[in-house]
Order: structure tokens, then sequence, then C-alpha cells
């Protein structure tokens, strides 16, 4: 169990809490956060708190206090449960992986990279240069993805916009060895097409003059509408270090400047304005066209062609070319920005995996490829206006929950099997009504939504509510208005919620569609394809099939985002899961204040109270026999300061018979399980009584006085 803090920073593991209520769970929240605790245990799961400050607790000495120690020897941190989960993978050779969850700006994505900072930190003593290139690269990525991937929003200032599943190989040695990075984009065209990532402010800020000049590029944020908002608080140096970063991951020079001349052609594209004299539209100032043609390595023409115009094969088989109006413009060109932001963003994942992939690798010589997968993935959201984003958003989170209460009922199972102990099996809130609700084929939200995208004509998303309303109106987690009269909170028109297992949310509907087709324009790809920059090229492979060729019926998003979370939940299913739930504190960004409400509600929705329940509806606690000898030994008549029974664990049953809670605990075949705290409290009491005493009859003894 986790080394006992004094009482005054609370309880160092919720599991110890008097009676597992939310208040009490809350107050023991607080008080730790008060305190500079942010980190406690639930068992094996490490709940944090975002400090919103620089802690002293990451350093080398910290470092080493975790390395190779067991989880509960330690007060609670990151480091505890990236030790487990690196221990087993290396002991047992298990493929492991740590999912972190929480809601924006709770610090998954700063204790992601803690946690892989700590396995770089206790690998390759020898430092292998092969080894140590590896790990360079892998921290390296975070950098890149982090300028690429990141943009500020009012709930964070450096906020992911992707999530991030990224699995570390080791060798026999428990060395790393390469790894692979999974990206899970979720953002479709906001009001106005913004993209603030993080890349666009620093190129503006930190690149040269002459660089900028290049690209026609101004150094102000301020001059361009996809950075004019969100700009992130990157400086100059943060350019030079993605630069160094890309360089140092193996990007040849070609490549950064392709990349850079993406960015700046966004830029610029973002920037385009059209104009309508009533009969056709046109390009306002020519200029950029000339400028982004020249940044992408196409010829203007087509640039103007493709923004204007778009190719339609007629119903007998003609090829038609058909002006847009100016809605349309404005559609298409944030659409291609977008698209042509996303294929990089997934080009660059694609290549620092290529870079870090293992190579060479030989079973027979090297043993076992072992794996820690690291998951950084948004949490829940419940925002005032809840849209296609925050349904999938939230279908993922579904789909981890139900993982985590699967893993960590089986987890619990597995080790009672194991020890040969007897378990009762415990009733939990399955959710995969909630994930059927949604991804069932045909009936679920998903098919419908995708229903109404593949059918032809003037579909419109209220057309869609109503159908979802008739072929889900008897299902238990769904209402909408319609079905619901008397609610006056929902839109008659454009609102359905979804009794999640976190909370209600209310969705409106407004978008969906268009949010689902994800439409882009198949001449922008063709102009991509057909750019004489090679890099671009590789990025639009679907742009070399004509308008015909193109195939009718096209993934949607939520299908595509769908068959992505699947591919997830499986990968993570069969790796041994460990836990950070990660809780923000407040929404001000600061590092004093509680708000009691929004944790509660956090809490809640992390399922963290019913994580508590299950863990104590087993045995709470289990410790192998030598370790609670060589703790309470000194608590019996018996075993201090040795015992002379046959086996340690007999000595245990001594210890446990004379404390009275004999009923209260199980012998495993190598480990005791207690099932209520309370009786180690009373050990733990004992014990510290007896220190002083100790203390002081081994000074005498020392002295010769006794
Ligand atoms: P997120 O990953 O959970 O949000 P971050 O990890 O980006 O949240 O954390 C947000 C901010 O909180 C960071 O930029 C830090 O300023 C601060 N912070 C978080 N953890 C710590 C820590 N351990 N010590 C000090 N400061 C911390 V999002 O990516 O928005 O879901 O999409
Ligand atoms: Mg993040």
């Amino acid at each position: 169990m986790a080394e006992l803090e004094g009482l005054e920073f609370g309880k160092s593991d919720f599991v110890l809490l008097d009676e597992v209520t939310m208040e009490q769970f809350m107050e023991n929240l607080k008080l730790r956060f008060e305190k500079g605790r942010i980190y406690t245990f639930i068992g094996e799961v490490v709940v944090s708190v975002n400090p919103y400050r620089q802690m002293d607790i990451y350093g080398k000495d910290t470092i080493d206090a975790y390395r190779g120690r067991e989880l509960y020897e330690n007060p609670p941190h990151l480091y505890a449960v990236s030790d487990a989960a690196y221990k087993a993978m290396k002991r047992r050779a298990k493929d492991t992986c740590i999912v972190i969850s929480g809601e924006s700006g709770a610090g998954k994505t700063e204790a992601s990279k803690y946690i892989m900072q700590y396995i770089a930190a206790i690998t390759n003593p020898g430092q292998r240069a092969e080894v140590e290139s590896v790990k360079n690269v892998l921290l390296k990525s975070n950098c890149v993805l982090e300028a690429f991937g990141n943009a500020k929003t009012n709930r964070n200032d450096n906020s992911s916009r992707f999530g991030k599943y990224m699995d570390i190989n080791f060798n026999f040695n428990g060395d790393p060895t390469g790894g692979h990075i999974n990206n899970y984009l979720l953002e479709k065209v906001r009001g106005g097409g913004q993209i603030d990532r993080g890349a666009f402010t620093a190129l503006l800020r930190g690149g040269s003059e002459e660089m900028l000049n290049s690209f026609h590029l101004e150094n102000d944020p301020a001059a361009y509408v996809y950075t004019r908002e969100g700009t992130t608080n990157n400086d100059r140096s943060s350019h030079k270090a993605v630069m160094s970063a890309l360089e140092v991951i193996g990007f040849s020079k070609e490549e950064i400047s392709s990349i850079y001349h993406i960015l700046a052609s966004i830029l610029l594209l973002g920037n385009m304005q059209f104009e309508s004299d009533g009969e056709s539209v046109q390009i306002v100032g020519l200029e950029a066209v000339n400028h982004i043609s020249e940044l992408t390595g196409t010829d203007p023409d087509s640039v103007t062609k493709s923004l204007l115009y778009r190719t339609v094969a007629t119903g007998g088989g003609e090829v038609i070319e058909k002006g847009h109006s100016e809605e349309e413009a404005c559609f298409g060109r944030d659409a291609f920005a977008k698209a042509l932001y996303e294929r990089l963003f997934g080009w660059i994942v694609g290549r620092i995996n290529s870079v870090i992939e293992v190579k060479n690798y030989n079973p027979v010589l090297h043993g076992k490829n072992t794996v820690i997968g690291v998951l950084d993935i948004y949490g829940f959201e419940i925002f005032d206006n809840n849209s296609f984003e925050q349904f999938c958003i939230n279908y993922c989170n579904e789909k981890l929950q139900q993982l985590f209460i699967e893993l960590i009922l089986q987890q619990e199972q597995g080790e009672y099997e194991r020890e040969g102990i007897t378990w009762q099996h415990i009733d939990y809130f399955n959710n995969q009504i909630i994930v059927d609700l949604v991804e069932q084929p045909h009936k679920g939200i998903i098919s419908i939504l995708d229903e109404a995208c593949l059918t032809v004509g003037k579909v419109t998303d209220t057309v869609c509510l109503d159908s979802m309303d008739t072929k889900l109106a008897q299902h238990p987690h769904y209402t909408s208005r319609k079905l619901s009269p008397t609610d006056k909170t929902m839109d008659f028109q454009k609102h359905f919620r979804i009794r999640h297992y976190a909370g209600d949310v209310t969705y409106s509907v407004e978008g969906f569609l268009d949010k689902n087709k994800d439409l882009l324009f198949q001449d922008f790809k063709r102009l991509m394809y057909n750019s004489s920059n090679s890099v671009l090229k590789e990025m639009w492979p679907d742009g070399q099939l004509s308008i015909t060729e193109v195939t009718k019926r096209p993934l949607t998003a939520a299908t595509l985002f769908k068959n992505s979370i699947v591919a997830l939940v499986d990968k993570l299913a069969c790796k041994e899961p460990y836990y950070v739930r990660c809780i923000k504190p407040n929404e001000m960004k600061s590092p004093v204040l509680f708000d009691d409400a929004r944790c509660q509600h956090q809490v809640a929705y992390l399922g963290l109270l019913e994580n508590v329940m299950v863990r104590r509806a087993g045995f709470a606690y289990r410790q192998p026999y030598a370790r609670f000898l060589q703790r309470y030994k000194m608590t019996c008549e018996y075993t201090w300061p040795n015992h002379l029974m046959s086996s340690d664990r007999d000595a245990v049953e001594a210890i446990v018979t004379q404390h009275g809670f004999q009923d209260d605990v199980a012998y495993g075949h190598t480990k005791l399980f207690v099932r209520t705290p309370r009786s180690l409290f009373t050990l733990e009491q004992e014990r510290a009584a007896l220190i002083p005493i100790l203390v002081l009859f081994l000074q005498k003894v020392w002295r010769g006085a006794l």
C-alpha cells in the first residue's frame, strides 16, 4: 500500500477513505491539491489534478526514487504507474498500455510527456548509441506533433487538436528500439474555418525575414484569418526548436522546405476572398493566386479554376464544369485549406513513423519484442453548445469507459484466479447499450447519419433528426424535444439528447451532415496531385482519379472515426492497462483555485467513485508475504525480530490473527489479500506508535545502556 504520508496531506489512496461517498472523495482530493499533492491512487490508477504551476517533482532524484520500486512503496506519482507498466513489460514480457484521460486542459499531454521522459530516463543504462538515438527521436517527435497539432483554445493555451496513441517498442533488455504513432484527428471546419495551429504562429513570429519574404508572408499572425484569433504563445525559439526537431528526426531539407511551403499556402488561402457580380464569382486580388501556385508548384490557372468551379459528372456520363456560388467558393476554400493541413499532419506522422519503426528485428536473436502504449486522447466534453465533434469525442469516451470497466474487472479477477482466491463478481453499469446506440449497424446514430449523407437530394439536418427520432424513439438513452415535448431546454427542430454514462449531453444537429460528409471537391485533389512538388503529390494519391472514377460513396467522417476508435480499442484490449485520470481544478488556469462543482462533475463522469467501489468490493490491498512481514513484523511478538515459523505465510497469519482481522483477509499463493482498509489502519497506527519506542530502544542498545 502507499507509504502513508502524514494524514495532513490526506489519504494517498482513495481506497483508504472511511466511506466511499462523493463528499469524502472530494474532501480528500481538495485537501491533497491544496497541500500540493497532485497525485492520488485508486489502487493502481493514478488520479492527477493539474497544478497549473511548475512542481519540483519530476527531477532526477524523483526518477531514481521510483525506478524499479513497487507501486505502493512511494507516494502516488506518474512515475509509479510508468514504472509498474515498464516492470510488467520487462519482467513478464507483457504488452502494456497507459491510458490517460480527462477533459481539455486537465493535463493529459503533460502527463504523457513525463511518462515518456521517465521511460527514457530509466532505460539504456549502458548508453548504447543506437538506443539513445531512438529515444531522442521519440522525445523530439512530441515537439513536432505539438507544434503541428496543438492550438490555443479558450480552454487550454496548448490544446492538442488530435488524439495520440504512441507505441514504444522494447527489446529483451527492456531498451526502446522504436515506436509507432497513431493520430486521431477530429476537427471539422469551424466557424470561418479556423486552423490556428502553433506551427503557423511560430513560423510567422520566428521565421527569418528572408524565409517569410520568400513565402510572401508578413510576420504578424493578426494579418491572417486562420491565425487571427487563437494565436499560440510561441516565441522565436520555438520555431527554431521545431525546425531542429524536424532535422533530428531525419526530415530532409527538401521535406522541411515543403512543409513550410504548404503552411504558407494555407495562410494565403485563408485570406482569399471572392466577389460576385450576380452572374459569376471572381477571386479578389489575383496576386494571392500566383503566390499559392508558386508555393504549391501548380499552375495559376488551375488554382483559379479549382477555387471557382467544380467538375461534375452528369447522369449521362458527361463531364461538365459548374461555377461555384460565392458561398460554395468560400466553403471549398476552407475545406481545401483544412484538407491540406490534415494531409500535411498525416504525412508528418507517417514520416516520423517510418523513422522510428523497428528495423532489423529478429525475434530469434533479440527475443520477444514488447510494447508500452501511451494514449493521450480527448476526454468527455459537455459544452453549452455540443456539435458533431463532441458527439464523436463522447462516443470515443464511451468506448474507452467500457474498456476501462472490463479491463479493470478482468484484471482483478485474473489476479484472484492466479492467487487461488474466491471472489464475488460485482455488478457495474455496462454502457454497451450507449455504444450500440451510436455505432450499431443500420439502427445506430452513425448509420442514420450516413444514410442521410448518402441520400441523393436535399436532406437537411432536421430531416435527419426526424429519422433519428423515428428510429430511436424507444431507446432509453435517446430523447429529442419532439419525443419529450415538455422539455423546454431543447429546441424542437434541432436538438437531441444522449444519456451518456457520464451524464446527459444535448447535441445540436445543425451542421452534422456537412461535417459528416466532409466534402472536398475532387478538383482540389487533382490540383495537388499534379503539383511539381513531389512531397505534395505524395500526399494526394487520390487526386489521380478522374471525376467519373471517383467512388460514389466515400466513407463518412463519423464512420472513419468509428473505425479508427474500434481499431484503437482492439489494440488496447490485448494489453495490460494502466490508467491516469486527469482532473482540471478550475477554468481560470489558477494554481490555487479548486472549483468544487467543476471537480465533482469530472470525478462523477470519470467514474472514479465507481472505480473505488470496484476496488473495494474485492480486496482493496494485496501484498506479497515477505513485504507485509517486513513492514509489520514489529507489531507481533511471534514475528519480531524474526519469526520461527515454517513459512512467511504462516508468520503473516500470526500477525493477522493477533490483531483480530482474520475474517477480513484471504491467503493467496504468494500474497495476502485484505478486504477493508480499516484492518491495515490498525496495523499502521500500531506501527507508528511503536517506531519511537523502537528508536529509543535501538539508541540505548547502541549506547550500550542495554
Ligand atoms: P490536456 O492535454 O489535458 O488538454 P495539457 O497537458 O496541455 O492538457 O495541460 C494544460 C496546461 O496545464 C499545460 O500547458 C500546463 O501549463 C499545465 N499543466 C498540466 N499538467 C501540469 C503539470 N504536471 N505541472 C505543471 N503544469 C501542468 V487538450 O490537449 O486541450 O484535451 O485537447
Ligand atoms: Mg493535450
